[in-house]
Order: structure tokens, then C-alpha cells, then sequence
């Protein structure tokens, strides 16, 4: 750029730089988190497919270990590394202000400290424990508490996401909430809420008795503790998702938010609805009572209303951009969507992906169809559809602008994003179809079936198409994830600068219905909250009382 002409591009970029750098460090740290972890699916996939590739793996002592390190770094490092760089960037541009550097830097560097613990506690085999680590299964100190710290960084960054909205809210008394940040502080809101579980469940329980201060810990209150974040904290990571469907597709489309109002609605809901359902993991669980599993089943139900509310706008702001591009016929216009661009096809792939996955989680939260398939590969089928590709393929999909944007680099091989984009949809599909239907027909989740005794050997024999369909979604989801990453790591590194802000946030760029009484009402954050903690006080207290007053505390057990 010529000397003295300073567009306004130029200013901004340079006034959000800082803003930049620290989204730019949680969101690379995430996907380079998920990197390691992504690398190790093929042999998770490839044991489903009865081939052990474990033994090739030296500084991996068993399948276990390899999992607790893919589960931990793809499910709870990446996805709250991710949506804490994003939840802060987009509600601070949009309200235009600047949030606290030092803070985000502080929760950055709480999260990393705790990243690196559990990661040690997990390579050093000490703590193979999976990512659900149910007692009496007993990992180390370290690794309870690098969980605990991610947890707090993420609450950190929630609180800094609830004040910028409320210094916002000073200045504008009499304007409700833009929607990328009424999106924003409902995600946050629920997190805070809902990670009240797994925050007592370490803090109290886990690393006292892994430090050996307390001898013993209940296991059915820990399960218990650890489901009642454990079913929100999959919001957690799909509301960035729905952010992204609902306020950029749009725009990236040519078409319109069909309605701001339905959107808002639905992120309330989750707010209201995701965290007294987490009985709907412990169907089978002794020790809580048939009635409040099904008082929480009933809630599971009612969360399953905003997916729904999202499926229909989203697809309708989708027409309206189709329809402008001269889309004709009942479902013609779906060709003039933009199917060259990778990171809408990305979206457009993991919103398919979730039409199966949502289905499979109904299926799942319905008490008698749960009873055939829990604990078998059935489950990580349905998780690989929600999390890992409807949230997953997203968030690629959210990189691809996101990246050249926060770096001023330009995006690196746009045909291979597109491809990437493809081979992780169709390997994720394969899996799943490979593990539902080995769910069905019995076969366990989380075991190491590709070393089986000599005694045992045969007994999945009746799954053999499903065991090879499983292993061949292996192999091409490692070239999605080189493909993936070629891309990720070229951008990153490119020599193709472009001017920072040139690619621009898809902000849906609409005012919010300042007047609208509905809208102001939906703006009650606070109101809300109450709420929602009152229907987990119904839901939960009863329970939670019985079980913390008749403790039945194990000493820990080591299996590996
Ligand atoms: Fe689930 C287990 C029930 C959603 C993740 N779930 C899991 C586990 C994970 C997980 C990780 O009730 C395993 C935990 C473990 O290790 O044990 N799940 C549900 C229900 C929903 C649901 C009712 N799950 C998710 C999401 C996840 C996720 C989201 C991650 C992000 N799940 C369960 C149950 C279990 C469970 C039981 C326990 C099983 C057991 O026995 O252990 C609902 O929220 C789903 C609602 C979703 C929909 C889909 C709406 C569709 C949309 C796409 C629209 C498409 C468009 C494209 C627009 C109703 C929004 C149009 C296309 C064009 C071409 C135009
Ligand atoms: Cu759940």
C-alpha cells in the first residue's frame, strides 16, 4: 500500500491485532491438540476393524492409552481451546469493544499450564483412565488438574465474554443484545452452569483422593457429577457451530437470517434445557431412582426443540441465498449453493452429518432403545456424527476464512480445503455407519477387540462388514486429516500476505429488533439464568443430596 493512504481497513486491522494474536493462540493450539489427537483415530478405527496396530506404536502401551489421549485432546482440549479463542473475538468485534488483554492472556496461559499436566499425566501412562475418568479408576493428580485448569481458563474467558457485554450494555441501555453476542454470552452462560458438576466432582473428590488426602471416592456420585457437565459440555461445543449456521452462512450464501428472533429462542433454550438431562448417560445406573431418570429424559427431549427450530432456519436462510442465485424448484435451488467453496461445503457436509447424528441421539435418549446399545460401539458411532463432524467439519469449515483473517495470510490450496472437507465427511459417515451397526450387534464400546485373548477370539465373527467398513473410514480420514492439515499448516506459514480484514467476519449485518417486546424479553440474561439453575436445582438436588449423604467411598484401582 501506497505511503500516506491509510484505508480504513488498514486501522482497524491494526487497532484489533492484538485481539488477533490471542484468538489466533487458543484456536492453533486447539487444532494442533487435535492434530495429535486425529492422528491416533485410524488405529481407534482399525482396532474397530479387528487389525491392531497398536503394537507399532512403541510410547503407547495399549489401546487404552491411546484413547484416553484421543478422546482427551479432540473432545476437551481442542473444542474448549477453540470456542474460547471465538467466543470472545466475534462478540468483541461486534460490539466494537475491546476486551481485557491481560486477562485473556492469563486464561490462555491457566489452560496451557493445564494442558501440558494432563498430557503428561496421560503420555506417562498414569493416567489411562479415558475422557470420561469414572472412579474407582484412579489416574494421577496431574491429570485431574490439568483438566481442572482447562476448565477454569475456559470460566475465565466466559466471565470476560459476560462483562464485555455488560460494559456494552451501559453505554446502549435501551438496545438489546447484537446476536453474535446474545449467541455468544448464552453459550458461555450455559458452560458456566453447567461445569458447576465436573468442577466439585475434581475439585472435592478427584484430586484429594489422587493426591491421597481422602481414601476414598463414590463412584455413582462421581458418574454423576461428571454427566451433569458431561451432557451440556456437548453444546458447549456445538452452539459455536450453530453460531456459525445461523449468523455467517447466511452471508457466505447470498441469503438471510429467516428469523433473528427463532435464533435467539433456540440458543435460550439450550441455555434453559442442557443441563438437567445428564441422567440420560446413566440409564443403567444403580443408586438414582426411576422417576428422575425419567423427569430428565422428558428434559432431553425439550432440548432436542432448538436443534430442531435450527434445522428449519438454517436451511431456510440457505434457500433465500439459493433462490437469489436463481435457484428454482422444490429442491433445484440446493445446486446454486455455493458447492466450489470449501468452507461452506465444510458446514453444509457437517449440518448433513448432524441430520443422522441428532437422530441417533433421539434414539439414544429414548430409555428402552438406550438399554440395546449402550456401552457399545453404537455411542462413539453417534459421537463421531455430532462432535467430531457436525462441530468438527464446522469449525474446518469456520477456519478456512478465519485463519487468512486472524494471520493475513492467504488461505493455502482452496481445492484441497474443499477435499479435505469431503474425505472427512464421507470417512466420519463410514465410521459411523461401521460403529452403529456394530453396536447393534453387540460389540463393546472401548475395547481393544483387535487383541483379544485366544479364548475370545471369533465371538464379533457375525461383524466382520461392519469391522471392514469401520477400518476402510480409517484410512480415509487420515488423508482428510493430511489433506486437512496441508492446508491449516500452508496458510499458516504462507508467504501470501493479504491485507489484514480483507476477509472480513460474515456478520450477518442486520439490527437487532430494538422494539420488539419478545426480543427484549429474550434479552433478560440474567432473568434466564435464574431459571435455568432453578430447573437443575429440581432436576439435580434430590439426588445429589441422597447421594452425598450416603457416600460409599472406593479406594482407586490401576487396570493398566
Ligand atoms: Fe449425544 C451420548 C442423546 C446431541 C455427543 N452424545 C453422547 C456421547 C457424546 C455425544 C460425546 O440420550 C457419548 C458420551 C460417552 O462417552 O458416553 N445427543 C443426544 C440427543 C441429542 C444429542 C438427544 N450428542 C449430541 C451432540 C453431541 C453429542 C450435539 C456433540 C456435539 N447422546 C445422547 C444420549 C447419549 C449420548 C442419550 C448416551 C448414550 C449412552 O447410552 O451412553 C440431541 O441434541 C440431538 C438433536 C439434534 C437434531 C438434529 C437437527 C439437525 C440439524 C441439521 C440441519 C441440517 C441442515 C442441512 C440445515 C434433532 C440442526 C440441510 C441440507 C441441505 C442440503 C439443504
Ligand atoms: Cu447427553
Amino acid at each position: 500500500m501506497a505511503v500516506g493512504t491509510i484505508s480504513t481497513s488498514t486501522t482497524s486491522a491494526v487497532r484489533w491485532r492484538p485481539e488477533k494474536r490471542v484468538t489466533a493462540a487458543f484456536v492453533i493450539t486447539g487444532l494442533i491438540a487435535l492434530l495429535v489427537g486425529a492422528l491416533l483415530g485410524p488405529f481407534q478405527a482399525l482396532n474397530y476393524g479387528d487389525v491392531n496396530l497398536y503394537r507399532y506404536l512403541p510410547f503407547l502401551k495399549s489401546y487404552y492409552q491411546g484413547l484416553t489421549l484421543h478422546g482427551v485432546l479432540n473432545v476437551l482440549v481442542f473444542t474448549t481451546f477453540f470456542n474460547c479463542g471465538v467466543l470472545i473475538y466475534f462478540p468483541a468485534r461486534e460490539l466494537d469493544l475491546r476486551p481485557s488483554m491481560a486477562w485473556l492472556w492469563s486464561s490462555y496461559a491457566v489452560m496451557m499450564v493445564g494442558l501440558v499436566l494432563a498430557g503428561v499425566a496421560i503420555v506417562s501412562n498414569s493416567s489411562t483412565v479415558l475422557y470420561t475418568f469414572y472412579p474407582p479408576l484412579q489416574g494421577s493428580w496431574g491429570f485431574y488438574t490439568g483438566l481442572a485448569l482447562v476448565v477454569v481458563g475456559s470460566l475465565m474467558v466466559a466471565f470476560e465474554v459476560v462483562r464485555l457485554r455488560a460494559r456494552w450494555r451501559r453505554a446502549h441501555p435501551r438496545q438489546v443484545t447484537p446476536i453474535v453476542t446474545y449467541m455468544s454470552v448464552a453459550t458461555m452462560l450455559m458452560w458456566a452452569l453447567a461445569s458447576l458438576g465436573i468442577v466439585v466432582e475434581v475439585v472435592v473428590f478427584l484430586i484429594p483422593w489422587s493426591a491421597g488426602w481422602i481414601t476414598g471416592v463414590d463412584p455413582e456420585l462421581a458418574r454423576t457429577l461428571f454427566w451433569f457437565t458431561g451432557h451440556p459440555i456437548v453444546y458447549f461445543w456445538l452452539l459455536p457451530a450453530y453460531i456459525s449456521w445461523y449468523a455467517f452462512i447466511p452471508k457466505q450464501v447470498g441469503g438471510e437470517l429467516v428469523s433473528d428472533t427463532l435464533a435467539r429462542l433456540a440458543f435460550l433454550m439450550f441455555m434453559l434445557f442442557s443441563t438437567p438431562v445428564g441422567f440420560h448417560h446413566q440409564f443403567t445406573d444403580p443408586g438414582i431412582s426411576g422417576g428422575w431418570k425419567l423427569v430428565q429424559n422428558i428434559l432431553t427431549f425439550f432440548v432436542v426443540i432448538p436443534s430442531l427450530l435450527t434445522a428449519f432456519t438454517v436451511t431456510a436462510s440457505m434457500e433465500i441465498g439459493a433462490r437469489r442465485n436463481g435457484g428454482r424448484g422444490m429442491l433445484g435451488w440446493i445446486r446454486k449453493l455455493p458447492w466450489h467453496d470449501g468452507g461452506f461445503v465444510a458446514q453444509i457436509l457437517a449440518m448433513i452429518s448432524f441430520v443422522f447424528g441428532g437422530a441417533g441421539g433421539i434414539v439414544l435418549a429414548s430409555f428402552n432403545l438406550n438399554v440395546l446399545v449402550h456401552n457399545t460401539a453404537f455411542i462413539p458411532g453417534h459421537f463421531h456424527i455430532t462432535v467430531g463432524t457436525a462441530v468438527t467439519l464446522t469449525f474446518f469449515g469456520m477456519t478456512f476464512w478465519l485463519i487468512p483473517h486472524l494471520t493475513g495470510r492467504a488461505l493455502h490450496a482452496p481445492r484441497l480445503a474443499l477435499w479435505s472437507a469431503w474425505t472427512w465427511f464421507v470417512g466420519m459417515m463410514l465410521f459411523a455407519v461401521g460403529m452403529h451397526w456394530e453396536g447393534l450387534l453387540g460389540v463393546p464400546r472401548r475395547a481393544w477387540i483387535s487383541n483379544m485373548s485366544p479364548a475370545l477370539q471369533g465371538i464379533y465373527s457375525d461383524a466382520r462388514v461392519p469391522q471392514v467398513i469401520t477400518a476402510v473410514s480409517g484410512v480415509i480420514l487420515l488423508l482428510a486429516v493430511i489433506f486437512y492439515f496441508t492446508v491449516f499448516f500452508g496458510t499458516l506459514f504462507s508467504s501470501r500476505r493479504i491485507e489484514e480484514d480483507s476477509v472480513a467476519i460474515p456478520f450477518p449485518g442486520r439490527e437487532a429488533a430494538h422494539g420488539d417486546p419478545m426480543v427484549r424479553a429474550l434479552d433478560r440474561f440474567g432473568l434466564w439464568f435464574l431459571l435455568a439453575a432453578a430447573i437443575v436445582a429440581v432436576a439435580y438436588l434430590p439426588t445429589l443430596i441422597h447421594m452425598f449423604t450416603g457416600q460409599l467411598g472406593l479406594p482407586g484401582i490401576r487396570l493398566w
